[in-house]
C-alpha cells in the first residue's frame, strides 16, 4: 500500500485508526506529510502488534506498507476505523 493518510471527511478530522498485525513481520513507515522527509520512521510489527494512530497523525503524516520483491510469509492486517455518520454520504 503506497503512501496515504486516512483523511476521508467521515473519518473526522482526528480520526483514531488501529492497526492489528497477524503473521509475518511487516515494515509499517511513518513520514510527515509536508517538511522533511528525511524524518521517516519505520515500524518494524510482528504479529499480535498494534499500531494506534491518533491526535494529529492523519493531517501531519502519511503512512506505507510499500511493496517488497522480498518473500515474507503470510499475514493478515485488521484495521479499525470510526465512521462518523453524519459525514457519510
Ligand atoms: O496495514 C496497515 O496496518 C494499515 C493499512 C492502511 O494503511 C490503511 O488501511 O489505510
Amino acid at each position: 500500500m503506497g503512501w496515504h493518510r486516512d483523511n476521508e471527511p467521515e473519518l473526522g478530522s482526528l480520526p483514531v485508526v488501529c492497526s492489528v498485525s497477524l503473521g509475518a513481520r511487516r515494515r509499517f513507515r511513518l513520514r510527515p506529510w509536508k517538511g522533511s522527509r528525511d524524518q521517516a520512521l519505520t515500524f518494524e510489527l510482528g504479529g499480535g502488534d498494534l499500531m494506534v494512530m491518533a491526535g494529529a497523525t492523519q493531517q501531519s503524516w502519511e503512512h506505507a506498507l510499500l511493496k517488497t520483491k522480498q518473500s515474507i510469509g503470510p499475514r493478515l492486517n485488521l484495521t479499525f476505523r470510526a465512521i462518523l455518520e453524519d459525514r457519510a454520504s
